[in-house]
């Protein structure tokens, strides 16, 4: 398949993701989910990389949805295909081992928040609009953004989005903890590169396991999710990575980790 839509491009231990549709503000159609699919099979196939960056091409949009005219005209059993389809791809992305980063500027609406959404950590230009205008169209978030969206900001916030279908601009959504950092649109990329190379040259394995205990823990009561962070911890201990990293510290020099 040709990757028409979606842009794949790997810089050293970095992945990064482009879609590229903007035409229709980079809006979600079948065959971007098709493509989004694929890129997340070849950073699977890459064990070095060590985090993803997912941006929107073009000057106005991260991505402005799912794709409307695609979707306007479909039965309930095909919006219940579509759904799951968009749900499958963005769990795809959530479980990826590796820390994931939007970078959001201009519209990141509706199926486009929850792309961003199922990254790890947002970052937003000044020029980013971000909700889920889904309640203007009659429908309502379905790749999950309900629910990520709901654990992500806490009930209340949530639904005053979902509801009003309002975007937020970059400032808000910075005070209601939905980005991370505001910056410059010029200044968006080269931030997101410094924060994934940081992760990125910590310990593989560690990081990998902090995600997961955070992201399983998340679903877990505490004692449960205590417990997997236990037993990540002494999985760790028998790394060659965490005899290098204290081994690094004792004797005053930058580790050497190996992913392993
Ligand atoms: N889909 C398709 N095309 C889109 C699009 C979208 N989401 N957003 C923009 N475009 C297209 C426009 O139609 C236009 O195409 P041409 O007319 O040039 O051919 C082009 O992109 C430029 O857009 P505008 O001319 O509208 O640009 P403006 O700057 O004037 O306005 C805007 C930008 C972002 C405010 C406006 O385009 C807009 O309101 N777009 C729609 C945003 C939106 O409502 N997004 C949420 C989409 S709904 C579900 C599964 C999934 C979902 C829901 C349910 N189930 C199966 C249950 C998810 C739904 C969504 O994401």
């Amino acid at each position: 398949m040709t990757n028409e839509f979606v842009k794949l491009e790997f810089e050293g231990p970095l992945a990064l993701i482009t879609v590229d549709r903007p035409k229709a503000l980079n809006a979600l159609n079948q065959q971007v989910f098709s493509e989004l699919d694929v890129a997340i099979s070849q950073i699977i196939a890459r064990p070095d990389t060590r985090a993803l960056i997912v941006t929107g091409g073009g000057e106005k949009a991260f991505v402005a949805g799912a794709d409307i005219a695609e979707m306007s005209g479909y039965t309930p059993a095909q919006a219940l295909a579509l759904s799951a389809r968009g749900q499958q791809v963005f769990a795809r992305l959530e479980a990826l081992a590796i820390p994931t980063i939007a970078a959001v500027s201009g519209f990141a609406l509706g199926g486009g928040l929850e792309l961003a959404l199922a990254c790890d950590l947002i970052f937003a230009s000044e020029k980013a609009k971000l909700g889920v205008p889904e309640v203007s169209l009659a429908v309502i978030p379905g790749f999950g953004g309900t629910q990520r969206l709901t654990r992500l900001l806490g009930r209340s916030r949530a639904k005053e989005l979902i509801f009003t279908g309002d975007p937020v601009d970059a400032a808000k959504a910075r005070e209601i903890g939905l980005v991370l950092e505001v910056l410059a649109p010029e200044a968006l990329l080269p931030r997101c590169k410094e924060v994934a190379l940081k992760i990125a040259s910590r310990g593989p394995v560690a990081v990998a396991q902090a995600k997961r205990v955070v992201e399983a823990g998340a679903d877990l009561p505490l004692r449960e999710a205590n417990e997997l962070e236990r037993q990540a911890f002494a999985v760790l201990f028998g790394t060659d990575d965490q005899k290098e990293g204290m081994r690094a510290f004792l004797e005053k020099r930058k580790a050497a980790f190996k992913n392993a």
